[in-house]
């Protein structure tokens, strides 16, 4: 698919420090990158109810990650899916009497315009599920002939045999539940909540998750060759996706935390099924959850500020942008009026302050802002550093002519914040 257009990266001089984040698996704070190039894979949207804030906040919280990697020198492979086929979107398709197709589409184009106007740097490589079919029927007969899958429900019809629904063996991973750190009676818990199936006879073992779904009647299909007609599981899609596009090993695998399990947990298990090397992920990173009116915002609970209503409304998207962003990216966090109107009058001040010629030296709120970023993307101290900046040009002002555009291209390369 093609990505959203990529914003204009204005150049500051120098280059920023090694860029630290919390790993999920670990529980501790990594500098995932060492090479040349950043390796990223953050999961994208499953196109319906696009683009929440809570999408938002962790595609910007993955973009202050990219920025800080590029000013750090990398040049960074980024790669995102759209999880085009599945079925919550099939069962939003058919509740409202929309082809799935044309809803994926609407909302995928909805997606990038949103992503355009926050200013997110979009990945190298925009890949859909169904675009991925093929690499998932490969994975699978790959799985399968490890003996890592089996089938479930395979019967005959006409007195020709028929392949059931594909599943993987999750405990054939010897480090599965490692990046969660769940108990098996949290997993499976988490498992029915999160689109599994654990209740499903025939399965091997409750957790095991669905790699390829036979044909159903009203359901798309794809030509699975030996698997039969069908369409793919969840979390292979993703797996695919990131070894075609980046190879074995990612450096940061990312995404909310509410990916953390099942979805990440089984796809990093599959993936070192097909590559044999484990873990193919240096660091697994999550944003937190966005709540609204008190719950986590999300498309199931109907609880959503949409960036593209508040856009409509005529709200600028890069007080939105700084709203998300005094938040550090792996808390959960409350969207208030407040917050947008804090972030609001955050723009005006930073804006007003650039607007006068001249103003107090600005080194210190590169070298600041730079230091809080690579310290755990530290959003919020970054914004301190550039407050400071503003509140001391609007006091009393300063004679180095160059500082206001240095300040402003500080923001707009480091924090995607254009002013
Ligand atoms: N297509 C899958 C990933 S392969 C998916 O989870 N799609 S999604 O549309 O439900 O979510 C897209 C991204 O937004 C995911 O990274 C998810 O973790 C994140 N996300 C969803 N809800 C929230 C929320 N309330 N706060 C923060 N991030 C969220
Ligand atoms: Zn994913």
């Amino acid at each position: 698919m093609d990505p959203w257009p990529s914003p204009s990266l204005p150049n500051l001089p120098g280059s920023g420090p090694a860029v630290r984040v919390t790993d999920t698996t670990s529980r501790a704070p990594v500098t995932p990158v060492n090479g040349p190039t950043a390796r990223m894979y953050v999961c994208g949207i499953t196109p319906y109810d696009a683009t929440h804030l809570g999408h938002a906040a962790t595609y910007v919280a993955f973009d202050l990650l990219n920025r800080a990697w590029r000013d750090a020198g990398h040049d960074v492979r980024y790669v995102q899916n759209v999880t085009d086929v599945d079925d919550p979107l099939l069962e939003r398709a058919r509740a409202t009497g929309v082809d799935w197709r044309d809803l994926a589409a609407e909302q995928t184009a909805l997606f990038t315009e949103d992503m355009t106007a926050l200013g997110v740097i979009p990945p190298a490589a925009y890949v859909s599920a169904v675009e991925s079919i093929p690499l998932v029927v490969d994975a699978v007969q790959e799985l399968l002939a490890r003996d890592v899958a089996y089938h479930v429900d395979s019967g005959t019809d006409s007195g020709r045999d028929v392949p059931g629904d594909v599943y993987f063996s999750v405990h054939s991973d010897p480090s599965f539940g490692s990046i969660s750190r769940l108990d098996e009676q949290e997993m499976l818990a988490v498992f029915a909540r999160r689109g599994g199936d654990p209740d499903r006879p025939g399965k091997r073992h409750p957790l095991d998750c669905l790699l390829w779904r036979r044909e159903r009647p009203g359901e798309p299909s794809w030509d699975g060759g030996p698997l039969g007609r069908g369409r793919p599981g969840w979390h292979i899609e993703c797996t695919v996706i990131a070894l075609e596009h980046l190879g074995p090993t990612l450096d940061v695998l990312g995404g909310g935390s509410d990916l953390v399990f099942p979805h990440h947990e089984m796809s990093v298990a599959e993936a070192g099924q097909l590559t044999g090397k484990q873990p193919c992920a240096g660091a697994t990173v999550h944003s937190g959850m966005v709540a609204y009116d008190g719950a986590k915002m999300s498309k199931s609970l109907g609880n959503l500020v949409l960036v593209s209503r508040l856009r409509a409304e005529g709200v600028d998207p890069m007080a939105v942008r700084l709203a998300i962003l005094a938040h550090r990216y792996r808390d959960d966090w409350e969207w208030t009026p407040q917050g947008l109107a804090a972030a609001t009058a955050r723009l005006a001040r930073w804006r007003a302050a650039l607007s006068r010629d001249g103003g107090p030296a600005a080194d210190a709120v590169l070298a600041g802002v730079r230091a809080a970023l690579a310290d755990d993307l530290d959003a919020p101290r970054a914004l301190a550093v550039v407050d400071a900046w503003a509140d001391a040009q609007l006091a009393v002002g300063g004679t180095d002519p160059a500082a206001p555009g240095l300040v402003a291209r500080t923001a707009d390369a480091l924090l995607g914040v254009r002013l």
